[in-house]
């Protein structure tokens, strides 16, 4: 590879690459990867010649495979980096990234036989198929993408202040089988983005704050709450949830609206959580505080506390968003 072709592999990396002929492949067709051993690289630059390197061989090797340049992986990276520390200071030492190059071959020739054949050279600790990378899974719902109304989520002006909600969801979504106990205001079970209208995402649930079996929420926290856990994602309406898919189970824990119009009610929490847990709820979310000037009010001996400790020996989560 001439340095006039340097730039051409840099806008074909960036654009995306000429993948393999496979269409469910990644394989960037006429790249390998190389991290050359310590010294075997004569001069610590980018881009590199093959008389920079060290090995004749190796040199005749890439030659044959139509290469005659290269570039770091990570230029931002000196070996000096390697011996590093933490944010607190502490010392750590890092993978050598100052060794790793992109070397461009022919795009015809076959990767397992130079990838073969340069392992076997001494001075290539490693020698790898490049392949392309896939945009992280994302929902279409439109409050994700609109302004930061989900910043929690997905926050492109602060990308730190998130969750990292995009990566995880490459990994798990949630799941059905997966009850989230809501302690709360109540739910709106009949929200289009928490149930499709047939009860089989939020379940009947319990109100423990006035004492009878419907938990519609009337104070919208406790539907908002819910949202936030397990709104129906990727529906293209409304909100995401943290998890896409998995079971409501509405705890009302607020009171009648005369005279504790605005409490959760905490015996209606002690007893929703225990009973929670008694009947195998996962997760029970609480997304409610007693705190007077920045301390917890709550004893260690309080019964509330109590609850949350069976639940927990229990097996459940407990959890505020
Ligand atoms: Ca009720
Ligand atoms: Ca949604």
């Amino acid at each position: 590879m001439s340095r006039r072709t340097l730039p051409i592999l840099l806008a074909l990396l960036l654009t995306g690459g000429s993948a393999s002929a496979e269409t469910d492949s990644l394989t960037i067709q006429g790249v390998v990867l190389v991290n050359f051993k310590l010294g075997e690289v004569v001069q610590d630059k980018s881009p590199i010649a093959l008389t920079d390197l060290s090995q004749i061989s190796t040199c005749n090797i890439l030659e044959s495979f139509g290469c005659d340049s290269g570039f770091k992986v990570a230029p931002s990276f000196v070996a000096a980096d390697t011996n590093s520390t933490n944010y607190n200071g502490d010392a750590i030492r890092l993978y050598d990234m100052s060794r790793w190059y992109v070397m461009a071959i022919s795009d015809t020739c076959d990767i397992e036989t130079v990838l073969e054949a340069l392992t076997a050279q001494s001075d290539i600790d490693t020698a790898i198929q490049a392949r392309l990378l896939r945009p992280s899974t994302l929902p279409d719902d439109p409050r994700l993408y609109n302004g930061l109304q989900q910043w929690n989520l997905r926050n492109t002006s602060y990308p730190g202040k998130d969750i990292h909600a995009e990566g995880a969801w490459d990994y798990n979504t949630g799941r059905a089988d997966v009850t989230v106990g809501i302690i709360d205001t109540g739910v709106d079970y009949n929200h289009p983005d928490l149930d499709p209208g047939d009860r089989s995402r939020v379940l009947p649930g319990i109100d423990f704050g006035e004492t009878d079996a419907d938990p519609m929420d009337t104070g919208e926290h406790g539907t908002d709450v819910a949202g936030i856990v397990g709104a129906i994602t990727d529906n293209g309406f409304e909100m995401a949830g943290v998890m896409w898919d998995c079971t409501i189970l509405p705890l009302k824990a607020r009171g009648p609206l005369v005279p504790f119009w605005h409490l959760i009610l905490p015996w209606a929490v002690t007893d929703a959580i225990n009973y929670a847990s008694s009947v195998g709820t996962e997760v029970i979310n609480m997304s409610i505080d007693s705190v007077v000037d920045g301390v917890p009010v709550f004893s260690l001996k309080d019964p509330l506390v109590m609850a949350c400790y069976n639940a927990y020996m229990r097996g459940a989560v407990l959890g505020s968003v």
